[in-house]
């Protein structure tokens, strides 16, 4: 399972303040955190304020970069921005992300394209956001096809199949992971999720994360996009990957117990 430490985000307030600030020390400390706490790669966000974005972008790739020799995952659904991040980037970057939409796939592809990226495709268009593991397929097929101009092999998209909370729609971990099984089946592609939104509006969040992520993985889930620092949700992780002979030897899940984590 490949880990994408989703902690800085402007959307958190702590981060958005050390952001607007450019309070580096904190911006690095939580990038050394999430990687000593297992993470694979972390996910950069740094808002929505207009007019600084793309400057704030370029900021925070050096701030993490100057802390860790680390792959990013650059968030934002403006291509500028996307370009200001990636153009910075050493290591190998995904973006985050494409969806279904016409002109985003027109602006965004091209990037990856040039910069050699991985990409992340939202399972969601013009219309809105799907119910079923159907249309969340449907929309998948649909944006693997109009992808195929560029030169982005379908092994390095991640579909994420947008998980939806279970307060309000009771059926939305099955259509997810539905959808899941449907794109490993059927394309040569990844699948990546936010998994913290099935548990909204429900008391001990983390449990019914927890749970939901062994279900995912089974399902074929290859990338989660989550705190690491959140012990528990490592934990399973490791074990899940024991279980399901994704860890040779189980040696992920011993070395992770022998070092306390
Ligand atoms: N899919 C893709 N990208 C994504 C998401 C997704 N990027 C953003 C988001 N979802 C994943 N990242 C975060 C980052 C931080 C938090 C949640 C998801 C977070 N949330 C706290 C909470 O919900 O309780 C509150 C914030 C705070 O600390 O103030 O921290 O789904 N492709």
């Amino acid at each position: 399972m490949l880990v994408i430490g989703e902690r800085i985000n402007a959307t958190r307030k702590s981060m958005g303040e050390a952001i607007t600030k450019k309070d580096s020390d904190f911006i690095r400390q939580e990038a050394v955190k999430q990687l000593e706490a297992g993470a694979d790669i972390l996910d950069v966000n740094c808002g929505m304020s207009v007019k600084d974005e793309s400057s704030n972008m370029e900021w925070l790739v050096n701030t993490v970069q100057d802390a860790a020799d680390t792959s990013l995952v650059i968030d934002s659904p403006n291509p500028a921005v996307i370009e200001s991040g990636l153009k910075l980037c050493r290591k190998k970057a995904i973006v985050n992300s494409i969806t279904g939409e016409k002109e985003r796939i027109e602006k965004i592809m091209p990037l990856v394209e040039k910069y050699n990226a991985d990409v992340i495709a939202l399972t969601m268009d013009e219309k809105g956001m799907p119910n079923t593991s159907e249309e969340r397929y449907n929309i998948a097929e649909k944006i693997a096809d109009s992808i195929k101009k560029y030169k982005v092999p379908l092994d390095r998209v991640y579909f994420d199949l947008l998980v939806r909370p279970i307060s309000t729609e009771p059926n939305q971990a099955n259509e997810f992971l539905g959808a899941v099984s449907l794109v490993k089946k059927n394309l040569k592609a990844k699948t990546v999720c936010g998994l913290s939104n099935i548990s909204f509006g429900l008391p001990n969040r983390k449990l019914i994360n927890a749970t939901f992520l062994t279900m995912s993985f089974y399902a074929g889930l290859d990338a989660a996009i989550i705190d690491p620092t959140d012990k528990n949700m490592m934990l399973t992780i490791r074990s899940s990957e024991a279980l399901l002979a994704r860890d040779e030897y189980c040696l992920k899940y011993i070395t992770a117990f022998r070092e306390g984590k």
